[in-house]
């Protein structure tokens, strides 16, 4: 059986769990704005929490294409005071952050899992990180966030190009030891892909695991792909096609599903879960 050490947690990744977006941010694509106060983040968290998310993903900086840049104070400002306030709440706490300095605040607070959409490349990260127990989820993007859905572009081939970079990466932070067991990889579907680029990714997966065997993390909660795919511009409007993207992942192995509607997720997981038991 796979386990993640994670913290203050080691999680049993023998079922797909469910991590709950919070984003404490006025500007993130899908619900920005809607949860930016520390008392509504609470509130938010509690109903994930009900609906059975695993971990808990709070994000202080939008990393939607186009973001506006946000100062690292102004970072900080966002998610330590909701980290401090969920630490007792018993599920694992994830900081969605590219920041070195962000991610030893979140540390000495306690957060279980550092998610970073760059890896760990910042300045500092890898030092910072190492001598922790959280747990680390490598994402892979191409570009920054502002300029990366401009030309996305991949010499050889995505699956095996993102294959290298998270391999590289992996190999980065063991040779600061940080364990196997903390490390968790994601494509970033999304994250400097075209359209094409995020759906050979998705039906590649088994590829990608393959060649970086790790345990996998899955994004695609309500992303533009899903929109251009249904023709759906309004990101909440995204429900059932977050849901098929997520069973498809679950099926050909992600452990860790990110999502924002957390409820109707953990249903389709057990029914998934259930089928699956007498396959
Ligand atoms: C991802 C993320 C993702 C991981 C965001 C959004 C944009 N972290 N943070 N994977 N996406 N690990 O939620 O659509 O795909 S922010």
């Amino acid at each position: 059986m796979q386990i993640l050490n994670c913290g203050r947690h080691q999680l049993s990744l023998s079922h797909p769990l469910v991590m709950g977006i919070l984003n404490v941010t006025p500007d993130s694509f899908s619900d920005g704005g809607v949860y930016c106060k520390p008392d509504q983040a609470l509130q938010q968290a509690e109903r994930l929490l009900q609906a059975g998310a695993a971990i808990l993903d709070i994000g202080g900086e939008s990393t939607r294409p186009n973001a506006a840049p946000v100062s690292i104070q102004e970072e900080m400002d966002r998610v330590l005071p909701v980290l401090e306030a969920l630490q007792g709440c018993g599920a694992v706490l994830s900081v969605d952050t590219r920041r070195t300095v962000v991610m030893q605040a979140a540390l000495a607070i306690g957060v279980d899992l550092i998610n970073d959409v760059s890896a760990l490349e910042d300045e500092g990260a890898l030092a910072t990180v190492a001598p922790h127990s959280a747990a680390i989820c490598l994402m892979h993007k191409q570009g920054n966030p502002d300029t990366m859905q401009r030309a996305p572009h991949y010499d050889r081939d995505v699956v095996l190009d993102v294959a290298d970079y998270l391999q590289q990466r992996v190999n980065a932070c063991e040779s600061v030891g940080i364990a196997r067991e903390r490390l968790l990889i994601d494509p970033g579907f999304g994250f400097g892909k075209t359209l094409a680029h995020n759906l050979r990714l998705l039906a590649q997966l088994p590829l990608l695991t393959e060649c970086v065997p790790l345990p996998l993390l899955v994004g695609l909660s309500r992303k533009s792909m899903l929109g251009q795919i249904c023709d759906e511009p309004v990101a909440t409007e995204r429900l059932g096609a977050s849901v098929a993207a997520a069973l498809w992942s679950v099926q050909y192995g992600a452990k860790i599903i990110r999502v924002h509607d957390v409820k109707a997720t953990v249903q389709a997981l057990k029914v998934w879960q259930a089928v699956t038991e007498y396959a």
